[in-house]
């Protein structure tokens, strides 16, 4: 009730007649709202109020805003986790379905690639993965990272009205900042896949002191971009709708070209001069394209073709 009242007070007769319970009870309830972290305002004289700066991504909360059919049907809340990627992953061999979402205010282990550390301080960020059980094999699997990154950067591209890009293979970034990294892991089964875990860090309101000094200059949150307070719960409903519809368009087709062609527009990486680590060698070139299943074409400096599956790009500039 007190959400639906957007901001106002409803007084403590109402709702005692709406739910047919004591002042006492009802007392209770708003104080375990508060335990929560719910600003819930009593004045004697009017009643209670919700105010409605309170930023949440409880299931409850972003049910209120999803549109998604499967993804996020499930949600798994945690206050705090060690990786949402590892929670899930517990989650999927427990035989949890398809679009089952992890969601957590904190991580104390977020990861990025490789075991990188992944900064996830509480409520500065969105911190959630989302479990799927695709008919792909194997080698199709980093399409998946690639139709992530797309629907990120829409999204992120239609909240901020500030075209997201993306620097492959798997971050968004706003003015050249990261503003998001999304980590793909996959469970096989002979050559099937058995699920795949997509794993999505957004920065949405980290401030730079969060980080340590050497990262400040190249990370950015999505705050700055929107000129209205974001809640997260909201930001999240919208890349579930995004990612479902594009996830069944392509599933269903097998045609992944319209996905493709956005990640190749809207990239910071095509057409220029990189260097690159990827395992153990270091290669320097041009990138040509990126093929169909996401790995980079490079025309190396001694003008032979390479494709790289993953790693890192080093340096890229106009050539
Ligand atoms: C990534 O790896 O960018 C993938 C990050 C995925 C994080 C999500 S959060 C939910 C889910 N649960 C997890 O445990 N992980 C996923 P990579 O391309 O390897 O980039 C990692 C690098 O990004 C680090 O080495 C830092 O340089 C930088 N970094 C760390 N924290 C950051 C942050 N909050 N914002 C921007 N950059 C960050």
């Amino acid at each position: 009730m007190l959400k639906y009242a957007r901001g106002e007070y409803v007084s403590s007769r109402t709702i005692c007649e709406t739910f047919q319970t004591s002042r006492t009870a009802i007392w209770k309830h708003v104080q375990s709202l508060q335990k929560q972290g719910y600003s819930v305002e009593a004045v004697p004289s009017k009643g209670y109020r919700l105010l409605e700066t309170d930023d949440f991504v409880s299931a409850y909360e972003i049910k209120d805003y999803i549109q998604a059919k499967v993804f996020g049907k499930l949600i798994a809340y945690r206050e705090s986790v060690d990786s949402t990627n590892s929670a899930a992953r517990q989650l999927a061999d427990q035989g949890e379905p398809e679009g089952t979402l992890v969601i957590a205010d904190e991580q104390t282990h977020g990861r990025g690639r490789f075991q990188r550390k992944w900064y996830s301080p509480a409520k500065s960020g969105i911190w959630m993965s989302l479990i799927l059980r695709p008919n792909l094999s194997i080698v199709e699997a980093p399409r998946l990272t690639v139709l992530t990154a797309v629907a990120v950067a829409k999204t992120l591209t239609k909240l901020s009205n500030q075209q997201a890009y993306i620097k492959w293979p798997n971050d968004i970034l706003f003015d050249g900042k990261k503003v998001c990294g999304i980590l793909t892991e996959i469970n096989v089964e002979g050559n099937q896949i058995n699920y795949v875990i997509v794993g999505i860090g957004i920065n949405v309101n980290l401030r730079q002191d969060e980080l340590p000094i050497s990262l400040q200059p190249s990370v950015c949150s999505l705050q700055s971009f929107v000129h209205q307070p974001l809640k997260r719960a909201r930001v999240v409903a919208n890349i579930l709708s995004t990612l479902e519809d594009l996830y069944i368009t392509c599933l269903k087709s097998g045609d992944f070209t319209g996905v493709m062609n956005y990640f190749k527009i809207h990239n910071v990486t095509l057409g220029h001069v990189v260097e690159i680590q990827s395992g153990s060698s270091r290669l320097a070139g041009i990138v040509e394209d990126i093929d169909d299943y996401g790995a980079l074409v490079i025309r190396t400096t001694d003008h032979q073709i390479k494709k790289i599956y993953s790693g890192d790009i080093l340096s890229s500039s106009v050539q």
